[in-house]
Parts: C-alpha cells; structure tokens; sequence
C-alpha cells in the first residue's frame, strides 16, 4: 500500500486536499491555523482518477492518504501551535516513512523557511518523491502567481504546481503526478 504525507505549514489547505483527494469528508476544515489537532490522521482510500491518466500497467490508485497538523506557523519561525517537541519528532517519522509527499504552500504566505529545510531533507537525505504545491492562487492576482513559480522553482529545485481547491485549477495536473509517483513508488 502506498502512503501518501501531507505536509506543510498550518492553513495552507492539506485537510481540505485530503478531502479532495478521496471525496468525502474524512478530515475536519476550518479557517483557523491549528485545526488539524490529531497530528497524523489517516485515511484509507481510492483516490478517482480519470481513465485516460491511469497507467496501463496498473492502478496504484488506492492510497493511504496521511493528513499531517500544520508542522509551522504560516509567518514565524516556530512550530506549529498544537505540536510539543516530541509530537513535532513524531510527525517527521511518520512523513520519512511515506512513499510520496506532497509538500504544500500557502500562495498568499509563500515558502516557509522551515518547510524549505525540510523540503530539501526529505528530497536529498531520504530520498522522497516530492510534489510540491502551491495552493490557494485565487486568493493572489494572476500576475503573481508566475512570479512566485519562479521564486519556488528556484529555491525547491523542481516545479510547483499551482493549485486552487476553489476553483480547481491545477487538479488535474496534481492527480497526474501523484499517479506517477505512485506507480514509480510501487515498483520499488
Ligand atoms: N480561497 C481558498 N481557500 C482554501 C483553499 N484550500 C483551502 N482553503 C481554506 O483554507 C482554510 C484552511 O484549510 P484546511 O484544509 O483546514 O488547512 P490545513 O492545512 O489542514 O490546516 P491545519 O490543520 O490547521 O494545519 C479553510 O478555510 C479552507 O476552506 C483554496 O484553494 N482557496
Ligand atoms: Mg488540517
């Protein structure tokens, strides 16, 4: 079974993407930083994707999806507010023992310092398969939203996709990904 992490600093949208991911409401939403108090939550299903993105050689579409409190403060350098020190451990074990992570960023805040550092050991020490996220770009103007692609590309090492749970723009394109990861993950 693949397990797929969610991570990211808090209210930049992951449960809402868990939720996305499986349709249903498996893992509570909420405007407030902090919501996800569970620390890891997961969830056991088949994320629906289109025939035409499915890899002939096999449907590694039944995930684990691993929902994750927010790890930081979107605009300090601390950690996140419901994570003690051995919960905030806790929490890297569980994400060093997913198959895939999708690390997402919260469009109006940017790049998290503490979620760069962790981006780059997750990628480079452990050798994660990592997609990265750039949520909530209806909430910026257009013109920003390349600005800040070049600004992650440059400092992640690789492409964001830009993603808008509200109008869905970039859905498809993370649902691509994952597939592929997914698959790349299961063979190994
Ligand atoms: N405008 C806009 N709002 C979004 C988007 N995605 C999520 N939200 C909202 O952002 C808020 C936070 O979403 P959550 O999914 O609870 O965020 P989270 O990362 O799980 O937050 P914590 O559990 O607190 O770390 C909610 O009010 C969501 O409805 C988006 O793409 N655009
Ligand atoms: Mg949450």
């Amino acid at each position: 079974m693949i397990k797929v992490a969610i991570i990211g600093a808090e209210n930049v949208g992951k449960s809402t993407l868990m939720n996305a991911l499986l349709g249903k409401k498996v893992s509570e939403t909420q405007p407030i930083p902090g919501t996800t108090k569970g620390i890891i939550k997961r969830a056991f299903g088949t994320v629906k994707i289109p025939k035409t993105m499915k890899n002939p050689f096999g449907g590694a579409d039944e995930l684990v999806l691993i929902d994750t409190a927010g790890l930081y403060d979107p605009q300090y350098e601390l950690r996140g507010k419901v994570l003690s020190e051995e919960k905030f451990k806790e929490l890297l074990n569980e994400i060093a023992s997913a198959d895939v992570i999708i690390n997402m960023i919260d469009a109006q805040y940017g790049l998290h310092r503490g979620m760069e550092k962790l981006h780059h050991i997750l990628k480079f020490r452990y050798e994660k398969p990592i997609i990265v996220v750039v949520n909530k770009i209806d909430l910026i103007p257009k013109e920003k939203v390349e600005e800040l692609r070049e600004i992650i590309k440059k400092r992640l090492e690789q492409e964001p996709i830009m993603l808008s749970l509200v109008t869905y723009e970039g859905f498809n394109e993370l649902l691509e990904k994952l597939v592929y990861y997914a698959q790349y993950a299961k063979k190994s």
